[in-house]
């Protein structure tokens, strides 16, 4: 780890031993660091990874903010099923300094644009599109230890109505709404909508969301499950989103905001009255 931030040995053990970066003393009296936890060390200190070579993966060293070269690496890591490397990828470029909106619209989504597209035309198997999918959700899972949560967050919950099995566009809305500080809950894909409304009381979240991909349902019943949630959520912003919102659809459903990708979600975070809000706009050290 000193070797990789340009920091001295004396300054990483002192960090693990006072708890700064976490560690595990390995029977041999070594302190063992998670590559997770360096990374997320990295992302939120003053330090930079000056030899990424050492990370042990291919091409480390690329420019991560080129996001044509970042996206073929981790299509082909992704479609390999080489979870770590498209992982270590990913990490760099966030750790790099792109933001978490634009490093999953940017980035990873033409990832998946372009195996649907390979696998419309018969150039990637079928088995390749699902490991795919299997590796990032887990990937979007493991970025989670390069952020800081805040577990007194606002609740935010979300997920997809039946008939919509897509998971991965919430997956992504999840992570970000951590990143930003609330407390978010990916509920499911193929959600009845009694279920959503039941976690709405449950739950009583101050941000809904919806990702719309796909939808079974003549279109008349599934603006009435829309209502159904605008009703219950009773003033609390609904943030829908989705490749299947026509702009007919969006004429017809009722919602707080309707956003094309992360960035605009993330953009309109600011402006909701909610508690979140608060958390946004203070200092850092209040
Ligand atoms: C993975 C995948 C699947 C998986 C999903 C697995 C899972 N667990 O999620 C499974 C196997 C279920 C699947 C099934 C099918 N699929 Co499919 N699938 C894909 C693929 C490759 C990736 C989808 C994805 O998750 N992308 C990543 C997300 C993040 O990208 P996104 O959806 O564009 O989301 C962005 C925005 O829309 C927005 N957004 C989305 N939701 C939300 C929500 C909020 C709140 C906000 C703010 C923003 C937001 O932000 C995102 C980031 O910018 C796409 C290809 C593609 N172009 O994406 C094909 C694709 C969508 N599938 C396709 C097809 C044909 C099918 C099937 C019909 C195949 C079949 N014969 O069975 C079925 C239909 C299933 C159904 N009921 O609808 C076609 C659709 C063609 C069309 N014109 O409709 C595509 C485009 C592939 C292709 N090129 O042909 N699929």
């Amino acid at each position: 780890m000193a070797q990789l931030i340009g920091a001295s040995e004396s300054s990483v053990k002192r960090w693990c031993d006072t708890g700064r970066i976490p560690s595990k003393l390995t029977p041999g009296g070594h302190r063992r660091i998670e590559v997770a936890t360096l990374l997320g060390f990295v992302k939120s200190s003053k330090y930079e990874l000056h030899q990424p070579e050492l990370l042990g993966i291919k091409n480390a060293s690329i420019d991560h903010s080129d996001a044509e070269l970042t996206q073929n690496i981790i299509f082909d890591a992704l479609t390999c099923g080489n979870l770590d490397e498209a992982f270590m990828h990913t990490s760099l470029a966030f750790v790099g300094g792109k933001s978490l909106p634009s490093l999953l619209d940017e980035v990873i989504t033409p990832v998946f644009a372009r195996i649907g597209d390979e696998w419309e035309c018969g150039e990637l198997h079928v088995y390749q599109e699902r490991i795919a999918c299997r590796n990032l959700s887990q990937l979007l899972l493991r970025l989670r230890d390069l952020i800081t949560i805040n577990p007194q967050g606002p609740m935010a919950i979300g997920g997809a109505l039946s008939g919509d099995p897509y998971e991965l566009p919430s997956l992504m809305v999840e992570l970000m709404l951590l990143d930003a500080g609330w407390k978010a809950n990916f509920l499911g894909a193929n959600l009845p909508v009694q279920s959503i409304l039941s976690a709405v009381d449950n739950l009583q979240p101050e941000l809904i969301w919806l990702s719309v991909s796909s939808i079974n349902d003549p279109l008349d019943a599934f603006a009435a499950n829309m209502a159904d949630i605008w009703e219950k959520a009773h003033g609390t912003p609904i943030v829908v989103g989705g490749r299947a919102l026509t702009s007919e659809l969006r004429k017809n459903i009722r919602a707080s905001i309707f956003c094309d990708n992360m960035q605009q979600m993330f953009d309109c975070l600011a402006t909701l009255n909610t508690s979140a809000r608060r958390l946004m706009i203070e200092p850092k050290d209040n």
